[in-house]
Parts: C-alpha cells; sequence; structure tokens
C-alpha cells in the first residue's frame, strides 16, 4: 500500500459528490481517486506502547458489513476467535450527511457505546476533527473515544498482538517465516486489485480508468495463475493475505463488474478464482461474515455520482457460492495445525437477505 493515498473518506458521506471513499470531494473530483493514510494509527498491542493494551471487553469493533476493509477485521475476529474479547458495532450499510450511523440498532444507538454515528467516537477523540469517518473503527469502550482507523494495521495486530486471547486452535495469520512473500503479496493485490477496483470505478478520465482497468485483470491474471496448483496465496493455510484478496473477489461480481465496470470478465468466468473464492467462502469465518444485501445496497445507494438511479440491481444469483470447489483436492491445511472456528454469535449471524 501507499502511505500517502486518500482515503477520500469525508463527513458527510450521503452522495458521491461529498462524500470519500463513497466519492469525497478529493477522492473523487477531476484527479484520480486517491486513497489516504489513516489518520489515527495509535496500535493496540501487548505491551500497551501507545496507552492502549489488549484488554478483553475494552475496545469495540465498528465495521460496516459493506466495506472490504472492515470486513478484513470481521474475518480475522472469526478466525481468531476473538468474538468475546472484542465486541461488534454494525452500522447501516447507508450512510447519510453525518457518514457512519447506528441504525440497525434499537433507538439507532449503538448499544454499548451508546452513540448514534460514529462520527461521535471520532469527535471524542479529535473534536472539529476535519478528515473521514470511516470503518473499521477501534474504540475505546469507557472512554468513547476512537483508538485507530488504520485497517491495514488492525488485522495485523489482531494476528500478532491479541494472540493472549485467540481462541484455542486459532490459526497464525502472519506467520513469522512467511511474513516477507506475504507482505509482498499483498502489496500487489491492493495497489492492484482492492484499490484497484476503486480507481476504476472512481475515474474521472477514460486513462484513468484504462490504467486501472489493466492493472485489475492483469493482476488477477497472475494470482490466478499462481493458485492454479495451490491452494493458498502463501505457505499452504490460510494467512493474512487470502483475507485481503478474499474481501475484494467476493464482492466481485455483484459490484465491482457492473457498478465500478471491471468487465473484462466475471469472477465466475475465471475458473481457478472462482473456486478458491468459493472455498473461502465456505470456510467458517468467511462466508458468515459476508452480507450480499449490505454490499449491494452500499455501493449502488451510496455512490449516486456513479449511479444516479441509485437502483440496485436484483442479481447477480448467489446460489453458485454454495456449490462444490473441489480445492481440497490441492491438499493445503487451512488452519494449519488448528481448527476451524465455530458457529458465529447468534447476534452476529447474517440476516437470510444477504446470504445465497
Ligand atoms: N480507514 C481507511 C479507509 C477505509 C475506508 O475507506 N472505508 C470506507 C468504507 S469501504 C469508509 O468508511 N468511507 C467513508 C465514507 O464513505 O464516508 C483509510 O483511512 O484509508
Amino acid at each position: 500500500m501507499s502511505p500517502t493515498e486518500d482515503t477520500g473518506a469525508a463527513k458527510g458521506a450521503a452522495d458521491s459528490a461529498s462524500s470519500g471513499e463513497s466519492g469525497g470531494n478529493a477522492a473523487y473530483g477531476r484527479k484520480a481517486f486517491k486513497r489516504s493514510k489513516s489518520h489515527f494509527a495509535d496500535r493496540v498491542t501487548a505491551d500497551g506502547r501507545d496507552g492502549w493494551p489488549v484488554e478483553p471487553g475494552r475496545y469495540r469493533l465498528v465495521v460496516s458489513r459493506a466495506c472490504p476493509w472492515a470486513s478484513r477485521a470481521l474475518v480475522s475476529r472469526r478466525l481468531l476467535g476473538l468474538e468475546d474479547a472484542l465486541s461488534l458495532g454494525v452500522t447501516d450499510p447507508i450512510q447519510d450527511d453525518r457518514s457512519w450511523r447506528f441504525t440497525l440498532d434499537p433507538d439507532g444507538r449503538d448499544p454499548v457505546l451508546g452513540i448514534r454515528y460514529l462520527s461521535e467516537a471520532y469527535d471524542a477523540r479529535e473534536r472539529d476533527y476535519p478528515g473521514g469517518v470511516s470503518v473499521p473503527a477501534l474504540v475505546d469502550v469507557a472512554s468513547g473515544r476512537l483508538v485507530t482507523n488504520d485497517f491495514q494495521r488492525i488485522t495485523l495486530d489482531l494476528a500478532t498482538e491479541w494472540s493472549a486471547l485467540h481462541r484455542p486452535g486459532a490459526p497464525d495469520l502472519y506467520p513469522e517465516p512467511l511474513r516477507d512473500e506475504i507482505d509482498e503479496v499483498m502489496e500487489g493485490i491492493y495497489r492492484d486489485v482492492n484499490n484497484g477496483v476503486y480507481r476504476a470505478g472512481f475515474a474521472h478520465r477514460q486513462s484513468a480508468y484504462d490504467d486501472a482497468f489493466l492493472g485489475v485483470f492483469a493482476r488477477l491474471d497472475e494470482v490466478s495463475l499462481r493458485l492454479r496448483d495451490r491452494r493458498y496465496l502463501v505457505g499452504d493455510t490460510i494467512t493474512e493475505a487470502d483475507i485481503r484478496l478474499f474481501t475484494t473477489l467476493v464482492r466481485f461480481d455483484a459490484v465491482y463488474h457492473g457498478h465500478f465496470k471491471c468487465n473484462r470478465n466475471k469472477l465466475t468466468e475465471d475458473p481457478v478464482l472462482w473456486a478458491y473464492t468459493r472455498d473461502l467462502y465456505q470456510t467458517p469465518g468467511f462466508g458468515d461474515t459476508v452480507d450480499f444485501d449490505h454490499i449491494k445496497r452500499h455501493y449502488y445507494q451510496v455512490h449516486t455520482g456513479v449511479n444516479p438511479t441509485g437502483i440496485v440491481p436484483l442479481g447477480p444469483d448467489l446460489s453458485g457460492w454454495l456449490t462444490p470447489h473441489h480445492r481440497e483436492s490441492l491438499g493445503g491445511r487451512p488452519f494449519g495445525d488448528g481448527t476451524p472456528p465455530g458457529p458465529p454469535p447468534e447476534a452476529e449471524v447474517v440476516p437470510a437477505a444477504g446470504r445465497p
């Protein structure tokens, strides 16, 4: 990733003309789409060196299930079994002019933080903070203050700094001997795929779109080749790299192919990537975090600059997600010496509208 790219995440998100990721002025103007570094980059660590020690029950993870960056944290939290230690707040997939809101909760308030808008946690941290309000966000429950919105770091810290609170049998998502390779693979995937689809979707010049489009598919072709005879991206177990690729691929046909015009082909037309993504989708901790209803409504209704009618397509047909993928024949040990997580807590089960 480039730490200087601009998120475009901005306060006031309902209309893409004034909202960041959703198309904020800086991000979505005449210039090429840029993603900025996260403003709040404190880390929650085992030794608490930034003042935020790992502690069960101390923090709340706030996500939108629509957001690919937040969904990384959702998957990591499930795979690592951190549900009891780190509680979860889920926002409405549709932001209004004050950005992410807790309208899915009774009285429109997050039941633990007691706030109606995520921006209240940002304001508690820094009054009149001028930047964007983005998910994922880790919030200190007692003070109501935002700790970090650094999506690149949050998952790595869940994997490495929160290990005392991992469930028995949790996988090692960032194994030390493989870190260089994982980082290298993730860097190309971030630039060309995770962020590339946004650069294509928010492009305002043909050449910017063309570049992003070509980058997306060149990288997907390379990744598809890599995954032809190996089950996972690095090593023979699930790692952080797979989580980061998954959260983009699972959205591909639902939103990136049409809405973001990444339409050389669909995910379902690449037999390797389709089987790989289905394999992960069917792995406990991945698919059970995905809400296709939130994903589609967010992209098609919030990015009004890209989709002025706000019409949400009825397709694609989701039934294929549950079909056999046959990737077991490649070997691989999904959880290494560990075990898959159990089912999600009842309160976190994705409603039927969001599932195949
Ligand atoms: N926090 C990250 C970005 C994560 C991000 O962009 N999340 C999107 C949702 S997918 C968001 O919250 N955007 C704010 C908005 O649309 O107003 C950063 O600082 O770069």
